[in-house]
């Protein structure tokens, strides 16, 4: 609250807000930020990292997905015919940011995770316009609302898949009643590009963490390792290594994983595949698919799960229409669990002896 500014005196072209990519519809001051909201029924409040497109002095467009938090939370305000309160941050705790691009169940506030990671909870203050709860060492905030009536274009922004595929639509108008800031404020930039970008980087670690965890809650034996990869943008690319136990139990992994929270929306590929190997290891991964897969029996395809306008292999009639799901290919990459015992032995020493090869003649491998 060192700088407050209300009404007519909120002004943010003052701020300099970059084009990010050369095809983009505008200068997006929302990538490394996040829009908090409430849900008008259970009170719970969201933190969503979703792209902010700078329309003029007091107003900002807002691109959200069918399915994330904060779209539904909207939803339930304009379904009720009000208009949707929200609070964005530009500049944060970084912790507060992961949070909130990461795939945090609904009904679970951002604000909680951070706080329970952390170990203390987030100081916040409350929004003077909306009453949102905004972080108390935020650097630059805006406070408005948004309707269903009042929509502008919105759009293309180079996304995260490599594309600028959900090209322009008209997306809701936040009219910002509020701003404040710190003195210099930083106004943090996230934005996505071809994966692997950073972006992914940071989310695979993240996402894949996630998915483990989500498998062992599932009650699913034997998860050796889990793997969300860079190049699908930590979403479009799956791997989940398994000790098999039982005949079934790679495609009940292959179907659990493919619909789980952390990988369901806009995934594309998801692979099991033995304990031996790394499922963070593409070449492994792609030699195992190669050698042990029987395309005729091993791919299972889901019909209209969930995906988005990002897309980029919805057609154009599909997205015209509204339709914004897309198929998966779950491949069991595995041995078959009925002659595992007389699948051909692998040619290759264990990894515990090629390591230990490796740390014998260290010397010979420098330079
Ligand atoms: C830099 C960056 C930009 C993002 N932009 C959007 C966006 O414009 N719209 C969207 O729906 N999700 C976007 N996401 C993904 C969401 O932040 C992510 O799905 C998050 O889990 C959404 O929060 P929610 O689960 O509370 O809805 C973006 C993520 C990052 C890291
Ligand atoms: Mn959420």
């Amino acid at each position: 609250m060192e700088n407050v500014y209300r009404g007519k005196d909120v002004d943010l072209t003052k701020f300099p807000v970059p084009k990010w990519h050369p095809l983009d519809g505008g200068r997006y001051i929302g990538t490394g930020s996040f829009d908090i909201t409430r849900d008008p029924d259970d009170g719970w409040v969201n933190l969503g990292t979703y792209r902010v497109m700078l329309h003029d002095r007091n107003s900002v467009g807002y691109y959200i997905s069918p399915g994330k938090h904060g779209r539904m939370h909207r939803q339930k305000y304009f379904e009720r015919g009000e208009r949707c309160p929200v609070a964005m941050v530009f500049g944060s705790d970084p912790l507060q940011f992961l949070a909130s691009c990461t795939e945090i169940p609904f009904g679970v506030s951002e604000y909680e995770w951070v706080g329970a990671v952390r170990g203390t909870a987030v100081e916040v203050i409350e929004g003077p316009v909306t009453g949102l709860p905004i972080p108390a060492d935020a650097e630059i905030v805006i406070e408005g609302y948004a309707s269903d009536d009042d929509m502008r274009m919105e759009g293309p922004f180079g996304e995260w898949t490599g594309y600028y595929a959900s090209s322009s639509r008209k997306e809701p108008v936040l009219h910002v009643e509020a701003l404040y800031h710190r003195n210099d404020p930083i106004l943090v930039g996230a934005p996505p590009a071809q994966p692997p970008d950073e972006v992914a980087r940071y989310r695979a670690v993240l996402r894949s963490a996630l998915l483990r965890d989500e498998l062992d809650r599932f009650g699913v034996p034997d998860v050796a390792g889990v793997w969300q990869h860079e190049v699908g943008g930590a979403r479009m690319f799956t791997v989940v290594s398994i000790k098999q136990r039982y005949p079934g139990h790679a495609r009940q992994v292959l179907h659990l994983a493919s619909q789980s929270r952390s990988a369901a929306y806009a995934g594309r590929y998801t692979i099991v595949v033995d304990e031996d190997i790394d499922p963070s290891n593409l070449e492994e991964v792609m030699w195992a698919v190669s050698s042990r897969s029987d395309p005729a029996t091993s791919i299972d395809i889901v019909q209209r799960a969930w995906s988005t306008p990002l897309d980029p292999r919805i057609t154009p009639d599909q997205k015209a229409a509204g339709d914004y799901s897309s198929s998966r290919a779950l491949i069991d990459a595995c041995r078959p669990w009925e002659w595992r015992d007389k699948f051909p032995p692998v040619n290759v020493p264990p990894r515990e002896d090629r390591a230990a090869a490796r740390k014998r003649w260290a010397h010979l491998l420098e330079g």
